[in-house]
């Protein structure tokens, strides 16, 4: 049996697009997501969020399970296109209702930890060329600016952004998440100028309007592994870790790119007013924790015909129903790298769950055995691992609801609590119940 301190901060997490509806309402104008979405062939069904939970107009339900659950605090992005819908045009009816939810959450004992940018980029800034102008930095920081002006002597935590890996290179140069667009180029300005601007922004609430609220960034890591040991696959995995994990670790604790993949992507880059000077130095700012999303590991193999020379490998480890292998020893290999290489700041597991498919039961139960055994396996590493003094100081559960899972629409169920989408009846799954007692017992079987 493995303890968790009582400082250890139990949670779950969502965000806005995924969960909130209310798409047009209270002033709130398109994002990316809602465009992308209506493009056809981009989200399986061509669904979207225009619905999704409606936890907009549920969100007092959505504490209620929160409650239910025990956890000590709540990981929820907030919509930038409803602070504001055009440009520099703040809507203090957007804001509103984040005070609603944050002040409910607060009511019951439940602390806000808020992320800035979960991959809603108004469509107003898109048009202005989003990440990949530079002047997001200036857009984003004037939207940060209100959320902390607004909320943060109510905010527990904040992070700036969500998992920038997504957000520039499955949104600009594979395609797959929005805008949609195919270009590495693009992807590098975007990464460049979101983390840019997540620097901008510990600046801001730091140093310029001196709160003590601490704030950090989530990056969603996969530690990476060859297929073989031929020189071929070590080379593929040492440019997958650089593609998937370094190029945003060596810049936020280092300070610098990683010079063999400024190498690779050189052929690429033809605007060498990129990186400018002081940025690198804006990027690295210190932050007061690090966010990790965790779900697996990644086994790569050399392939000649593509850029960066990696393509996934096949694995015999068991899967999710997303086809991603399930890898707590893994995760216990990136936190030690990530202490050894990177850093000594506290780390919160800002995400870690699993989509499976779920039935619901006759006697209206949902026996989700497989979610509840990977939270399980991964909680017990996150033991392990502070037994081995890793400074791991809390963990978040993705995700509280079923929601609209990207590119996959509805298909992919991560929540622990079930949401039947005609009827949006919630129901906490059978690993919402035993995360229920873990929080409650502090402990986890060995
Ligand atoms: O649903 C996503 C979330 O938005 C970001 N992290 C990974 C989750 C599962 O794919």
């Amino acid at each position: 049996m493995s303890r968790f301190s009582n400082e250890f901060i139990f949670g779950t997490a969502t965000s806005s697009y995924q969960i909130e509806g209310a798409y047009q309402e209270d002033g709130r104008t398109p994002s990316i997501w809602d465009h992308f979405s209506r493009i056809p062939g981009k989200v399986r069904n061509m669904e979207n969020g225009d619905v999704a939970c409606n936890h907009y107009h549920r969100y007092e339900e959505d504490v209620e399970i929160l409650k239910r659950l025990g956890v000590d605090s709540y990981r929820f992005s907030i919509a930038w296109p409803r602070i504001f819908p055009e440009p520099g045009k703040y809507n203090p009816t957007g804001m509103d209702f984040y005070k609603r939810l944050i002040t409910s959450l607060r009511e019951n004992n439940i602390k806000p930890a808020v992320t800035l940018y979960h991959w809603d980029l108004p469509m107003w800034a898109y048009k202005r060329g989003g990440w990949i102008n530079r002047d997001s930095v200036h857009w984003f920081l004037e939207y940060a600016e209100k959320c902390f002006s607004e909320l943060d002597d109510m905010v527990y935590l904040w992070i700036t952004h969500n998992e920038p890996w997504c957000a520039g290179f499955l949104g600009y140069h594979q395609g797959i998440h929005a805008p949609g667009h195919t270009d590495m180029e693009e992807a590098l300005k975007a990464v460049h100028h979101i983390l840019l601007s997540h620097g901008a922004t510990v600046d801001l609430l730091k140093n310029k309007l001196q709160s003590k609220t601490p704030i950090g960034i989530t990056l969603n890591l996969s530690p990476v592994y060859p297929a073989s040991s031929s020189m071929n696959d070590l080379l593929a995995a040492n440019n997958a870790d650089g593609y998937s994990n370094r190029w945003f670790l060596d810049p936020i604790f280092k300070g610098k790119y990683p010079v063999d993949m400024m190498n690779l992507f050189s052929k690429y880059v033809h605007d060498f007013n990129l990186v400018q000077e002081g940025d690198l130095e804006q990027i690295s700012i210190e932050c007061d924790f690090l966010g990790i999303n965790y779900y697996s590991r990644n086994l790569v193999q050399f392939v000649g015909a593509s850029d960066l020379l990696f393509k996934p490998a096949f694995s015999e480890y068991e899967k999710t129903s997303m086809g991603w292998d399930i890898a707590p020893n893994e995760f216990k290999d990136l936190i030690r790298r990530l202490r050894k290489e990177y850093t000594k700041l506290p780390i919160y597991i800002t995400e870690n769950g699993a989509a499976f498919d779920d039935y619901l039961s006759e006697d209206g139960k949902i026996y989700d055995h497989d979610r509840q055994r990977y939270i399980e396996l991964h909680l017990k590493a996150i033991a392990d691992l502070n037994e081995e003094g890793m400074n791991i100081v809390g963990y978040y559960l993705w995700s509280l609801l079923d929601n609209f899972e990207w590119a996959y629409g509805y298909s992919k169920r991560f929540g622990i609590t079930y949401v039947d989408f005609e009827t949006q009846q919630r129901i906490l799954k059978e690993s919402g119940i035993r995360y229920a007692e873990i929080i409650r017992s502090r402990t986890i079987n060995s």
